[in-house]
C-alpha cells in the first residue's frame, strides 16, 4: 500500500454532488480516502468560466500511478465528463498531485503534477492534508502559497464524507 494525493475540481452541474460522487467512487475503485481537505470555492483559471469547487484527498492504494490515473479517468467519464479541451468547464477533474515520493514523467502522466506550486486552488486544500514538506518538492504548501494571490478563495462548509 502506498499513499497518493489527489486534487478534485468541479465547475459544471451540481458541484458538491459531483465531488462527493467522485470521493465515493475512489473507494469503490481501489483508492481508499484517508484524509480529506475542506471544500474550497475558487476563482476559475482562465477566468471566462464558472467558479470551481476544489478539494484534496489522500488515498491509500495498491494501484501503481498509471493504474490510478486510469481510475481517475474512469471516474471522470462515469460522472459525465466528455472531452471539451484543456482548462474548459467540467463536472469533475481528478489530478494526481503526488504518488508517495515517486516521480513519473511519461507521455500520459507527470507526477508530481507540474503546476502545483503556482496554483492557490490546489495549495490551499493541500495545506490541510499535508502539513510538512511536500514529497519531491521539499517545501510546504504554505511556503509555496507565499506570494500567490489567494483573493476570492473561500473555504466552504461542504463536506465530502457523508459521515463528517
Ligand atoms: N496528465 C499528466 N499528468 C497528470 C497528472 N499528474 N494528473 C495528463 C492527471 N492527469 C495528468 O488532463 C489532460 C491529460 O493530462 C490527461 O489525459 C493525462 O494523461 P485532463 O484532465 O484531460 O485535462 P485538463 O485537466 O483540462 O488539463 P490539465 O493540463 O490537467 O489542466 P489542469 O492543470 O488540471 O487545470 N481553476 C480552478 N479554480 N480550479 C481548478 O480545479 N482546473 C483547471 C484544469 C483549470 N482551472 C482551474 C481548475
Ligand atoms: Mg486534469
Amino acid at each position: 500500500m502506498s499513499e497518493a494525493i489527489l486534487a478534485l475540481g468541479s465547475n459544471l452541474g451540481d458541484r458538491p454532488t459531483n465531488l462527493r460522487a467522485a470521493f465515493d467512487l475512489l473507494e469503490e475503485l481501489g483508492a481508499t480516502p484517508t484524509r480529506v481537505s475542506a471544500v474550497w470555492d475558487t476563482p476559475p483559471f482562465p477566468p471566462d468560466q464558472p467558479r470551481y469547487l476544489n478539494a484534496v484527498v489522500a488515498v491509500e492504494t495498491d494501484l501503481d500511478p498509471e493504474a490510478l490515473l486510469a481510475v481517475a479517468k474512469e471516474i471522470e467519464h462515469l460522472l459525465g465528463r466528455r472531452p471539451t479541451g484543456r482548462w474548459r468547464p467540467r463536472p469533475i477533474d481528478i489530478d494526481l498531485l503526488f504518488c508517495g515520493e515517486r516521480e513519473v514523467a511519461t507521455e500520459t502522466l507527470t507526477v508530481p503534477h507540474p503546476r502545483i506550486a503556482e496554483r492557490a486552488f490546489v495549495l490551499l486544500p493541500l495545506a490541510e492534508v499535508l502539513e510538512g514538506p511536500l514529497p519531491v518538492l521539499g517545501r510546504s504548501a504554505v511556503d509555496f502559497l507565499e506570494g500567490l494571490d489567494t483573493a476570492g478563495h473561500e473555504r466552504t462548509g461542504v463536506r465530502l464524507r457523508s459521515s463528517d
